[in-house]
């Protein structure tokens, strides 16, 4: 009996156990989907390449939550501006009716998106509706838009105009989540919740459908709100919903953060297979190296204060230098990702000076060293505590962007298998060929001419094959 007893015990455990190996090992699955991922690794059409290609975006939230701006009777608010009317501090009739008062008479499409195109920007995402519910486009489906407020005109087409015109690609950013449509409900729990969020359904089919018709030069969508427990059982829906979005505009780019699978994954299905064009999962945050993206595209959105989106009159805890935003910039691309810096004007429509002083000096910055981001990616060469490299995807050229200077003023460089180390130059004054000092087989040091920057440097490394000579084949040091 007791032996029996034990056999089963053990037989149990080392089911268990073996369970927790196979778990921790990468496999993929057979799982049969029909919601899942519809393709696996990269889109190559042309849209999807540009995306890859823009390096540096923009993301614009604006809303009534710029009328607030983070504080209401004399009450901070802590959370992020654009989810004040989630708090108790600010009745929910008050806010819902705060529209009436949103008159941005300073708003100037073209100034913003001069500004953008100077800072360097090729992308430009656009809150069209964010959780609150308020349309910043004239929608027929609802009356809480911006054609019922003293402004009245449609500022998605000002901006998709403006933007269009200097050449910066348009994103419809779209929050799923809408906490002014009756029908919407974060969960269903009845008949009644199950009725009311058919309705919903509808309601958001019938705005996207009519976003896109309304502003055909759009690129892609990027969702948000798709956390709900109602949503995430909406695989069925929101998995043909998509089809028929991207039937409207070829080459609509949606990213993972939309749809969930039949067992409600979101961004990777049960499989672990990415499901939409790019992972959006990278908020504020980043990766630390190449493996943790397993050969998908991806975004980094960023705030320049720590989690302020829409605006806020009060900047509390840290907020970010250009050069840190640079640097972000530069390891975003390094590991083959785009990065967008997110702005938050206020409800007059003017864009606060420290984001315009930031958009000013990373827009300086660009000038010079674009060339090391547009159109570039992920090397193959190992990353150094300098700081970053990046390479041209048609070209091949290889950048080194220098964020941290060695007290010893010399730059190591491990060189990839059977090349060696060609002419290193100042991206910004190529003549200026850097010395080289070999330190052992595939490494070497570049020597600065000055060991102070007083700004991030960009230098072009040639690497060529062993066998044949180049520029730099026996450095003169
Ligand atoms: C969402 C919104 O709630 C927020 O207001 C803002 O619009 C931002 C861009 O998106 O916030 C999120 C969404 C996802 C994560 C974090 C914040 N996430 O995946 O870590």
């Amino acid at each position: 009996m007791k032996n029996r007893f034990l056999i089963i015990v053990l037989t149990v455990f080392c089911l268990f156990e073996i369970e927790s190996i196979y778990s921790q090992v990468p496999h993929r699955s057979s799982i049969n989907l029909e919601h899942g991922a519809h393709r696996l690794g990269r889109r190559t059409d042309s849209a999807m390449e540009n995306w890859r290609n823009y390096g540096l975006g923009q993301f614009i939230h604006w809303g009534i939550y710029s009328i607030p701006g983070g504080q209401w009777d004399g009450k901070k608010y802590n959370g992020a501006a654009e989810w004040i009317r989630s708090w108790s501090g600010i009745p929910n009739n008050i806010y819902d009716n705060l529209y009436q008062q949103f008159n941005p008479e300073d708003f100037d499409a073209k100034a913003w998106a001069k500004q953008a195109k100077e800072m360097g920007a090729r992308y430009m995402i656009i809150t069209t509706k964010h959780h609150d519910g308020f349309c910043l486009w004239p929608s027929q489906y609802t009356n809480y838009t911006i054609a019922n407020t003293p402004y009245k005109k449609d500022i998605i087409k000002e901006l998709v105009d403006a933007y269009t015109n200097e050449g910066i690609d348009v994103y419809l950013y779209f929050s799923i989540i809408d906490w002014n449509y009756p029908g919407y409900r974060s969960s269903i729990k009845n008949k009644e919740d199950s009725l009311a969020y058919e309705s919903f359904k509808q309601f958001t089919r019938n705005q996207l459908i009519e976003l896109l018709k309304m502003y055909p030069e759009t690129k892609g969508l990027w969702f948000d709100g798709t956390w709900d427990a109602a949503w995430k059982e909406q695989a069925v829906f929101a998995d043909s919903l998509g089809n028929e979005l991207r039937n409207i505009i070829f080459g609509l780019i949606i990213g993972s953060r939309f749809r969930p699978d039949e067992f409600g994954n979101r961004h990777f299905d049960a499989n672990g297979d990415m499901m939409g064009d790019y992972e959006q999962g990278w908020e504020r945050k980043i990766p630390d190296n190449i493996s943790q993206l397993s050969g998908n595209d991806w975004d980094c959105v960023m705030t320049i204060p720590n989690n302020q989106w829409g605006y806020n009159e009060n900047w509390d805890g840290h907020v970010k230098s250009s050069f840190e935003l640079i640097e972000m910039l530069v390891k975003c691309v390094s590991l083959d990702g785009n990065f967008v810096l997110n702005f938050g004007p206020n409800s007059k429509g003017i864009i606060r000076k420290e984001e315009t002083s930031r958009a000013k000096e990373i827009g300086e910055w660009m000038k010079v060293n674009n060339e090391a981001i547009y159109d570039c990616g992920y090397a193959e060469v190992e990353k150094q505590d300098w700081g970053y490299f990046t390479q041209n995807r048609s070209s091949g050229q290889t950048y080194m962007a220098v964020f941290n200077v060695p007290v010893n003023g010399k730059l190591k460089i491990k060189c990839p298998e059977k090349k060696k180390i060609g002419r290193v130059a100042p991206l910004s004054s190529p003549d200026d060929i850097l010395k080289i000092e070999k330190i052992n087989k595939q490494e070497y040091y570049i020597i600065l001419n000055d060991k102070i920057l007083n700004t991030p440097k960009v230098f072009t490394v040639e690497f060529i094959d062993e066998e044949k000579k180049g520029v730099n084949d026996s450095p003169k040091i």
